[in-house]
């Protein structure tokens, strides 16, 4: 319904998967928590310690570019993008909350591993730091959650039996 909460992703499976955690440097004090969040979620739903790569860059614009080389390397079935704008801090906010956003969208696309993207994109640190405490509002669990679900589909799709167009059935 509209107006409320956003349902919770299914948990799924993660332990076949191998993921990489790509977080922000940038407003630590947010992105280490999201970090925190995602990396618990991936544990939580199987994920092996060894399956689990955190890689850090500069800031969120960055995120695009090491995502991007992150799935080129062929060594991940989905990328978690982790990090943090604040709207009052950076005169260039826009540009790079549509850079980061249009980048991962992008290299998802380009590269056929899914991403997720858990970037805040607040007005105040205070909305921030609420989507990044314990607990389920983390949103770097909710983009944990994301590539479980998108690197399932996909297997799921690679497992297909192709059908004849028109098949029913
Ligand atoms: N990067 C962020 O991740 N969040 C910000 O709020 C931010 N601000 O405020 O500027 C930020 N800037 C750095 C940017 O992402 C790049 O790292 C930098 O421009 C170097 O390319």
């Amino acid at each position: 319904m509209r107006g409320d909460p956003q349902p919770t992703a299914p948990t799924g499976d993660a332990s076949p998967f191998r993921f990489a955690v790509i977080v922000a440097r940038f407003n630590a004090f947010v992105t280490d928590r999201l970090r925190d969040g995602a990396v618990a979620a991936l544990r939580e739903a199987g994920a092996a310690d060894a399956n689990v790569q955190v890689i850090a860059v500069p800031g969120a614009f960055e995120l695009p570019q090491a995502a991007r080389a992150a799935a080129e390397t062929g060594r991940f079935d989905a990328v978690v993008c982790l990090g943090c704008l604040i709207r009052g801090e950076t005169p260039h906010f826009d540009y790079i909350a549509s850079a980061a956003a249009h980048g991962i969208a992008a290299a998802a696309g380009e590269t056929g591993v899914p991403m997720a993207f858990g970037v805040l994109t607040t007005n105040t640190i205070e909305q921030a730091t609420a989507r990044a405490g314990e607990g389920p509002d983390n949103k770097g669990r909710e983009a944990a959650a994301a590539a479980i679900e998108m690197a399932t589909l996909y297997k799921s799709f690679s497992a297909a039996t192709p059908r004849p167009f028109g098949f029913r059935g």
